[in-house]
């Protein structure tokens, strides 16, 4: 079998509702979306995805620089076409745009390679659990007052997510410890509550607010600091018992070495639209078990979910609502779990008809 074509679209779908954090303004999803199709008529999609900007420049470096190296090789050979994508761009790549657009191909193979096999891609990857854990951020964003957070927290709680998370980052450090409070006493001890900082904090701050954070019993503190700052985050870790959450901003699986080899992580988020698509997102998942780390994917629920369900390690699926909007079957909440899809392929097919409407020419 042999990738006879590639095809890539871009859409933008425009956020439903505010969403912001300590960096952004989540307004909107660009999807580049890619179609493989092999000379045996077989096809798998694969997308990769920025919060509002860039999106062009991902299709582009995608169509322009990344398919023809995948055309002739065999999809199967996924590591292989990885490598060749990865060495092949190396010089504009290593991370950030590259990255996306390697996992969006790369994504679309795996769909091939499950195809092909007649197998879901759970299973293929291993299909350690049948169902995962899901919590919500999306009652959490920092725009909402402090009644609307409250309450917001309290809902999905009530809805059957296992945990809620809440964006922290407010310019003053006592608002942020007043607004956990808050949400700590009306959840109550048992409830689990995780924080997002998206890496609003210098790494002095970051010490500070974590001490000031400890009493209220974070299931994890996620990405304190900037992303490059290893070393800021192992000296936190050093100074807190709160497990620290990071990988949403990391593009590959040598800097979560680093952070895992420096003790400055608990939690891996590698998000597979991001570090290089199913063949990186393995490497670090399970590089991650081999140190005795959970895995709990930043947002991209649909894909991440066979993927969290295929390895020991998984923790949670994160309930941030954007493909259900363009795909056939949204995923339904049972006991607190989404189950391990056991459809073939990887697991959500997206609606066309619905993606349309949002396909930037
Ligand atoms: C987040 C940021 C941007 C889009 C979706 C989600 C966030 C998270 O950092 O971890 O939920
Ligand atoms: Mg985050």
């Amino acid at each position: 079998m042999k990738i006879a074509r590639v095809d890539v679209v871009l859409y933008r779908i425009p956020a439903e509702k505010p969403r912001v954090d300590a960096i952004q303004s989540v307004e909107a999803v660009e999807m580049p979306v890619v179609e493989v199709t092999t000379d045996s008529g077989l096809t798998g999609v694969g997308f990769t995805y920025t919060i509002g900007k860039g999106g062009p420049a991902v299709a582009s470096f995608i169509q322009h620089d990344l398919a023809p190296l995948t055309l002739g090789e065999d999809p199967l050979n996924t590591e292989r076409v990885w490598q060749k994508l990865w060495w092949g761009t190396h010089w504009v790549g290593r991370g950030g745009v590259s990255s996306l657009g390697i996992s969006a191909l790369d994504i679309a193979l795996w769909d091939i390679k499950a195809r092909h096999a007649g197998m879901s891609l759970h299973q293929l990857l291993g299909g350690a659990r049948d169902r995962m854990p899901v919590y919500s951020t999306d009652g959490g964003w920092l725009q909402l007052s402090e009644a609307e957070l409250v309450e917001q927290s309290m809902a999905f709680l009530e809805q059957g997510f296992v945990a809620v998370k809440m964006k922290l980052g407010k310019p003053d450090g006592a608002e942020d410890v007043r607004r956990v409070r808050s949400v700590r006493k009306a959840i109550g001890d048992d409830a689990k509550l995780m924080a997002d900082v998206n890496m609003g904090w210098k790494s002095h701050q970051a010490i500070d607010m974590a001490r000031r954070l400890e009493e209220f019993n974070l299931g994890w503190l996620e990405e304190p600091c900037e992303n490059d700052d290893v070393s800021g985050h192992a000296r936190l870790a050093r100074s807190t018992s709160i497990p620290i959450a990071l990988g949403e901003s990391l593009y590959n699986r040598y800097v979560f070495k680093e952070y895992i080899e420096a003790g400055a992580v608990s939690i891996v988020q590698a998000d597979v639209g991001r570090v290089g698509g199913i063949t990186e997102w393995m490497k670090v998942a399970h590089m991650a078990e081999s140190f005795n780390l959970s895995v709990s994917p930043h947002f991209l629920m649909e894909l991440h979910l066979p993927l969290v369900a295929s390895i020991p390690n998984g923790l949670y699926v994160e309930y941030v609502p954007y493909l259900e909007r363009v795909i056939e079957e949204p995923l339904a909440l049972k006991d607190g779990c989404y189950e391990a899809p056991k459809q073939v392929g990887l697991g959500f097919t997206f609606d066309n008809g619905k993606l349309k409407r949002y396909r930037v020419e």
